[in-house]
């Protein structure tokens, strides 16, 4: 009887989850047939990989109670944004406009919140481009609405955010100058590298190929 009553109450929480999944799926396909149809017009893929995650319980639990919201499928619904996650990975800067412009521009997509942490880096050096956009996914009798974060980076964005994620992200650290200095200036060399590279494609493949 007890359990019965414990899985009829997740029941909500369980199909929420569940419809955060298939917006995380619509997503996905979006940018793997954005990446198809760009593969064929330029002859190399913009996208190195695609990742999806939902998060998990526990960090559901965590930011709710951080940022004092009630713990209902309800509110979690309304407050929390980024619960169905698509980290996208790009092989240079511009392909991570590009591939956000295409995706905002299709008429069941709507743009929530964007923080380009591109053009504005966090103090610590952290790249990306955050998009929260909302999507219809459709069910046997009904459409709902999901939202959905999408990360867009490049190879070497996501390699500093592995990498500073591993050595300070979240972790109980006391603020360091020195830490944050040095963090930033590996940031600020992937992005020269980001920038070389991209020139260097550019006057190979748009300037003279037989270079
Ligand atoms: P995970 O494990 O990737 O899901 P908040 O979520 O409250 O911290 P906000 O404003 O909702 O803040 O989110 P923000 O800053 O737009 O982006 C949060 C997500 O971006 C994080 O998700 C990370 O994925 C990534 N991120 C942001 N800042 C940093 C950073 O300094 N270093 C690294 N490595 N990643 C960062 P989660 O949920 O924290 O983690």
């Amino acid at each position: 009887k007890i359990s019965s009553m414990v899985r009829k109450s997740i029941q909500p929480y369980k199909e929420l989850m569940s419809y955060y999944s298939c917006a995380m799926m619509e997503v996905e396909m979006k940018f793997k047939v954005l990446s198809e149809e760009l593969s064929m017009r330029d002859d190399r893929n913009p996208i190195e990989s695609i990742r999806t995650r939902l998060k998990t319980p526990e960090s559901i639990r965590e930011k709710m109670v951080r940022k004092g919201y009630p713990l209902t499928v309800e509110s979690i619904e309304e407050n929390l944004h980024d619960i169905a996650g698509v980290r996208v990975i790009c092989s240079f800067p511009s392909d991570i406009y590009t591939l956000a412009e295409a995706l905002l521009k299709q008429d069941d997509v709507r743009l929530i919140e964007k923080k380009d942490y591109i053009k504005h880096p966090k103090a610590n050096g952290y790249r990306s481009l955050h998009l929260i956009v909302e999507i219809p996914i459709f069910l046997h009798d009904h459409k709902k609405t999901m939202k959905v974060e999408v990360q867009l980076r490049t190879i070497s964005m996501d390699w500093w955010a592995s990498l500073e994620q591993t050595i300070r992200y979240k972790k109980d650290l006391p603020d360091s100058d020195f830490i944050e200095k040095e963090l930033n200036e590996c940031a600020e060399m992937g992005a020269a590298m980001d920038a070389r590279m991209e020139r260097l494609y550019g006057m190979v493949w748009e300037g003279n190929r037989d270079l």
